[in-house]
């Protein structure tokens, strides 16, 4: 990675200004020495290469850069083992200037561009070093500074494509791995271990907290603790990182037993049916992601018709929102660094200036939506789900009853949750569906 260049790319699209970068800090967990296993922020991880905690990058308006870190302690040797010395980090950054981190705040002033941490002892770090109150951060965070970092993060050069794809190799194994140990009788925990296990061994990060469920309804569903029954569906929703911390997100839902029950099955195709037309959507040309879920959603929506399940006009539908009782989320998000990619810098990321996200249930969800270029990578997840309250919630108001069956849904209300979710490349011709094929 070109991380020099990366930083004369975002001195250009930012002109003005002292530019500053911070890195992530060790999060504790019980007391400040027993802290969490160090992640770094993918914005200094970008620009410098840098996996180091409480360090700072500063790109000065004449384009000068430093780089803050604080030297080691020399008793922390016996702690830490050797340790890299500033010059040596700066070296491996191509960063010329070093100062001391401790000394930061003389070198903030009114002219600096910063972004507002997401990190709580971050905010109180720039909160004490800028003298703003922590509720006036976001005011004074620079919008055009975080445009530009978008601007770059979103466009995946071909090493960026390289790391994201041996993260889904990787991620193909974990899966092959958790699906050759699905067996009634176990509990998710035993999945999740066999999942984990190819990871560990490569002493790779998870890009989040996995999901392994009997209970795919729930969508955001982190507990282990159900013990498998015969007949039912086990959804799994991972992703590794790569070895410089780029980001896989896959799901594929799996039967308990050796195959789907009919019912399962008819679900299964309809959202399969949804994905492929997703997918399809990403391959045209200047295509936006509001398009793809659209059209994953009459995909979902015609599929979920032929079952009996709706009815109706499907463009009608479709623009008043009915498939949500069966898919209230987006069809997906951005994927680099970060599994939902830049997130920290809100709805920059996936709405062009001027455009605004739907209030309408389930175009709520929706993270991303613009005009989709060259060398984003996107994941498109759609999902039929069956969430009890969700549909008890509906069936009272009668909403949207002329596209929705309530009574034949009744019978459906135990079918849980199936998502298939694949992470895919836009380039200039079309679109291609990254890493090695996962059978879904
Ligand atoms: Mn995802």
């Amino acid at each position: 990675m070109n991380y020099a260049q990366r930083r004369l790319q975002l001195r250009k699209l930012v002109p003005q200004g002292d530019i500053l970068i911070l890195s992530a800090t060790h999060v504790p967990r019980n007391y400040p020495a027993e802290i969490y296993p160090f992640h770094q922020d993918s914005t200094f991880r970008y620009f410098t290469g840098l996996n180091e905690p409480d360090a700072a990058l500063m790109i000065l308006a004449d384009g000068t850069e430093k780089l803050y870190v604080s030297a080691p302690d020399p008793g922390d040797v016996i702690w830490t083992g050797p340790v890299p010395s500033p010059r040596e980090l700066a070296d491996l950054a191509s960063i010329e200037g070093i100062a001391d981190y401790r000394k930061l705040a003389n070198d903030i002033g009114k002219s600096t561009l910063w972004i507002e941490p997401y990190d709580f002892q971050l905010k109180l770090r720039l909160s004490e070093w800028t003298g703003l109150p922590v509720s006036d951060l976001p005011k004074h965070a620079s919008r055009e500074l975080g445009r530009g970092i978008i601007a770059l993060r979103s466009i995946k050069d071909d090493a960026e494509i390289a790391q994201i794809e041996s993260a889904i190799a990787l991620t193909r194994r974990m899966i092959a791995n958790a699906r050759a140990a699905i067996e009634p009788g176990k509990l998710e925990s035993d999945i999740v271990a066999a999942l984990l296990a190819p990871a560990i061994a490569k002493e790779r990060d998870q890009a989040f907290n996995p999901i392994v469920t009997t209970h795919g309804e729930t969508l955001h569903n982190e507990t282990y603790h159900h013990r498998i029954e015969s007949g039912d569906m086990v959804l799994i929703d991972c992703g590794s990182e790569s070895e410089l911390g780029y980001c896989a997100d896959i799901t594929r839902t799996f039967p308990a037993g050796d195959v789907f029950s009919d019912r399962q099955q008819m679900l299964y195709d309809a959202v399969l049916r949804a994905q492929l037309a997703g997918i399809e959507q990403t391959g045209i040309v200047g295509t936006t992601q509001y398009d793809v879920h659209m059209a994953a959603c009459r995909a979902l929506t015609a599929a979920l018709q032929d079952i009996g399940l709706m009815k109706g006009n499907i463009e009608d539908s479709l623009i008043q929102g009915a498939h949500a009782l069966f898919m209230p989320h987006g069809i997906g998000h951005m994927l680099g660094l970060d599994a939902h990619d830049m997130e920290n810098y809100g709805d920059d990321v996936g709405y062009a200036p001027g455009t605004k996200r739907s209030t309408q249930f389930g175009l709520d969800a929706l993270r991303l939506a613009r005009r989709l270029e060259p060398g984003f990578v996107i994941t498109v997840e759609p999902g039929c789900y069956f969430i009890p309250e969700l549909i008890d919630r509906w069936a009272a108001k009668k909403h949207l009853a002329d596209f929705i069956r309530y009574d034949e849904l009744e019978k459906y209300r135990d079918c849980r949750g199936i998502r298939i979710e694949d992470d895919i490349l836009i380039t200039a011709q079309g679109s291609r569906v990254l890493g090695p094929g996962i059978e879904k």
